[in-house]
């Protein structure tokens, strides 16, 4: 099918070098074009669609897409987008190519393409990495294949997904954890994987005893949901033999209730970053010759990449057990950030080590744990949330003068950003109008959730801003 939805995307004009737009929530269709572009030689940029419509012309101009694929209840976010193609999936979606007229399409006239796998991009999520506003990240076919291989390939795969399994598939595939090590990872291992519109602790819980689901990679706020519900003790889970979570730390305390929870499956952690292409380290007791780990880490370095802790003042490599930045070497790593090589630079040296701007440390069995973040990006539940984009959007203000994003713990979110803002000279500015202002703008995640307001932000002699010291007040 996805042969066929490639000759329909041709027929638009969707070609080698083009770019895609998906703005989806999980569906199948989202993987049919997935792979339909990726036959193609053009590139998927992958965005939620939840995103407020400027936050998607943005990255409609920035990735050049020329070709959005959406849902109908999505249409009017993107339908007056000059020079953009709009694909919808269902029915009745008025000026739109409809999806399923492409999956009718012949395939007979399907060209070759000759795609230079080192090269050229296939998929182009957005992440503002360890500094600044979301940037593409360019993953070449390469790339990408490699760090499937590096997972699920091999005489003892790292994840031993198999072609009897049952991989749930919660996460949003817009979201590189999920396109990756679900969709691709589950495709190439020949297992069936049940697609979830959207995260509901009961309806996931029901849907695992309907289709047996072996499979359940999760992020750590779902992983609380479910600590919390008592709906996990009416449901029959004993199908499940993994839980994977990544994408924010998950603490040995919720590690150990799950598994109270779940005694029969195994439970850990993988380590992934957008750039990193994605996966960096992923638990060994899932490996198909499984080793013990311990509660907290969050796997090891995976195959055919090199790993490293550098002392991030002076760069020195570290000896184990000593924490420092995480940077990691390898085929799967990204290309480069689009049309920015100073940010590119700035993350990937000239000796091709990716800085990744976590703090960690390998301890004495190769077990990676992470302790800190160097980098300004927030997660909420798992979401990136750039600080930069909302201090922008800040300072545009009339009322505020300057302005600091940072993160703050949370039980359930993990962190959620909270702003500390400075008013402009005889400003009157109340808290419930930042936010207001803010919300209006982005995406649920990142809306601000308190303000503190305060008479200078504090910034080192070059102007950045010192979020440690921010950081540091919360915790106060
Ligand atoms: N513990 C603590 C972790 C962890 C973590 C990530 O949004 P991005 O760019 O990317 C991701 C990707 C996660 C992922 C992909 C594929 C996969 O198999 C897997 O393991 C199951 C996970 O999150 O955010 C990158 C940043 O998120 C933090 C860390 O700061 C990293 O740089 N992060 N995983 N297990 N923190």
């Amino acid at each position: 099918m996805s042969r066929r939805v490639a000759a329909g995307m041709r027929s638009l004009g969707v070609c080698q070098g083009s770019t895609v737009m998906l703005l989806l929530p999980n569906s199948v269709e989202f993987a049919l074009a997935f792979l339909a572009s990726s036959r193609l030689g053009a590139v998927t940029t992958t965005a939620n669609p939840l995103h407020t419509p400027p936050e998607i012309e943005k990255q409609v101009a920035a990735s050049g897409a020329t070709v959005v694929v959406t849902e109908p209840a999505f249409v009017a976010k993107v339908s007056g987008l000059a020079g953009v193609t709009v694909i919808a999936t269902g029915d009745g979606a008025e000026g739109c190519a409809s999806f399923a007229d492409l999956a009718a399409t012949d395939d007979w006239e399907l060209p070759e393409v000759a795609i230079d796998v080192a090269n050229d991009a296939v998929a182009l999520p957005y992440s503002s990495g360890t500094t600044g506003l979301p940037k593409g990240v360019m993953l070449s076919h390469r790339g990408l294949v490699t760090s499937v291989a590096q997972l699920v390939d091999g005489e003892n795969p790292n994840l031993h997904f198999r072609e009897d399994d049952v991989v749930l598939c919660v996460l949003p595939m817009f979201h590189v954890y999920s396109l990756h090590s679900i969709l691709l990872c589950g495709m190439r291992a020949g297992a069936a994987i049940v697609v979830m519109k959207r995260f509901e602790t009961v309806k996931m819980l029901q849907l695992v005893e309907r289709h047996g689901i072996t499979i359940a990679p999760l992020v750590p706020p779902i992983v609380v949901e479910m600590a919390k519900s008592d709906a996990l003790d009416r449901h029959d889970l004993s199908s499940v033999r993994m839980v994977i979570s990544g994408a924010a730390p998950m603490g040995k305390e919720l590690q150990d209730i799950i598994h109270a929870k779940l005694p029969r499956a195994v439970l850990g952690q993988g380590y992934g970053m957008t750039e990193a292409g994605p996966v960096l380290s992923m638990c060994m007791a899932f490996a198909k010759e499984p080793t013990p780990v311990k509660s907290g880490a969050c796997g090891t370095v995976v195959r055919n990449a090199e790993l490293k802790i550098v002392d991030p003042d002076t760069g020195m490599s570290l000896t184990r057990n000593q924490p420092g930045g995480i940077c990691i070497r390898g085929r799967q790593i990204m290309k480069g950030y689009l049309n920015n090589p100073e940010a590119t630079e700035k993350t990937i040296d000239k000796d091709g080590w990716l800085h990744t701007g976590d703090i960690g440390f390998v301890d004495d069995d190769d077990e990676i744990f992470i302790v800190d973040r160097l980098k300004e990006l927030i997660k909420y539940k798992g979401f990136q949330v750039a600080p930069a984009e909302l201090e922008a959007m800040l300072i545009a203000h009339a009322g505020i003068a300057d302005a600091a994003v940072v993160p703050m713990k949370d039980n359930s979110c993990g962190e959620i950003p909270v702003a500390f803002v400075v008013p402009s000279d005889g400003a009157n500015i109340a808290e419930d109008e930042i936010k207001q202002y803010v919300a209006k703008q982005v995406v649920f995640y990142k809306r601000l959730h308190k303000i503190f307001f305060v008479n200078a932000i504090p910034k080192a002699p070059s102007g950045k801003i010192l979020r440690k010291d921010l950081r540091a007040k919360l915790a106060a």
